[in-house]
């Protein structure tokens, strides 16, 4: 049974030890973020982020735990953050890079709905040219009723999920999502008023018909097509945000990387891989459609 625990269970397994200890990391982290999200003050901090948002304190909590403890490992040699306008080198002899957003979905936290933080792991030394393809692992946290740490390595998506004593035991090994999607998550509805194709997409989701599922917090979102195995999200781009609001480097790329271990497709509106985009700025943003195959195909059909 103790080997059903998130250290013994990623060491057992034979990952790269030094990966295995920076998953471990986060996870161990992200307990603290829970804590202070349960407790935690929820005014706002007095400053905002590089697009002018107002940062609530527990963003910039956030920010500062994870910083904290991914370099106490002396493993990392930078971050970035959806939360730090820049990336920041933490140790110059270290093999790894990891880009994050601390806490996704703020916003949501006064209406107690659920919200996560997200992880790339890259083995190079910043990200300027990488893609989503080059990343070593991929990890994310989902601050719900309960704490979920789900992680992708090698070809495997692991779900963690911390029992009464806080510790992370495996809840769903080698999670595999099927290609006919039940659910539908149409996230940026509003660019429906500019946009006939995504109108016409989301009518056809009606008409199928797929069940509503959407809680305006992307890591729930997602994490619920792989949670069910099956679903689609889309976020496109309208005027206001002409290539989407979301962001590559760590909102799009660690989920499509995540998506594809699990047999999800995850492209941009135009078809394209989100895996094969180059990240040239570190707060890049990118639109996205992820989940089922055969849906996100048809997808790309009527948007194109
Ligand atoms: P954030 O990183 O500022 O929290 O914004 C990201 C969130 C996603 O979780 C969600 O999918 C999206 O913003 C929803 O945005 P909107 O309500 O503007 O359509
Ligand atoms: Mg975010």
């Amino acid at each position: 049974m103790p080997l059903r625990l998130l250290n013994h269970f990623l060491s057992k397994e034979g990952f790269d030890k030094d990966l295995t200890r920076i998953l471990f990391t986060i996870a161990h982290a992200g307990k603290y973020v829970a804590h202070a999200i349960r407790t935690g003050d929820l005014g706002l901090a007095g400053t905002s982020n590089l697009y002018g948002e107002h940062q609530v304190a527990l963003d910039v909590l956030s920010d500062k735990i994870f910083t904290e403890h991914l370099k106490a490992t002396n493993l990392v040699y930078s971050i970035a953050s959806e939360e730090q306008d820049n990336e920041i080198v933490l140790n110059n002899k270290a093999a790894f890079s990891v880009a994050f957003d601390p806490l996704d979905g703020s916003s949501l936290i006064d209406t107690n709905l659920s919200v996560g933080s997200i992880f790339a792991i890259f083995k190079n030394q910043g990200f300027m040219g990488q893609k989503g393809r080059d990343m070593v692992a991929a990890c994310y946290l989902v601050y719900g009723p309960r704490t979920i740490f789900v992680c992708a390595l090698e070809d495997r998506v692991i779900e963690f999920t911390q029992n009464e004593l806080g510790e992370f035991v495996v809840s769903k090994d080698n999670i595999k999502v099927k290609s006919d999607s039940k659910t539908f998550s149409p996230g940026n509805l509003r660019a429906t008023i500019e946009r006939d194709d995504y109108s016409e997409l989301v009518s056809h989701w009606q008409k199928l018909p797929l069940t509503l599922r959407y809680s305006g917090g992307m890591v729930a979102d997602i994490h619920q097509i792989f949670s069910k195995e099956s679903g689609i999200f889309t976020y496109p781009s309208f005027s206001k945000y002409p290539n989407g609001k979301l962001r590559l480097l760590f909102e799009c790329a660690p989920f499509a990387f995540i998506a594809e271990k699990t047999g999800a497709l995850a492209v941009d509106e135009k078809g394209r891989e989100i895996l094969d985009i180059p990240v040239k700025e570190i707060h890049q943003r990118t639109t996205i459609m992820i989940g089922s195959s055969n849906e996100i195909g048809k997808a790309i059909d009527f948007l194109n």
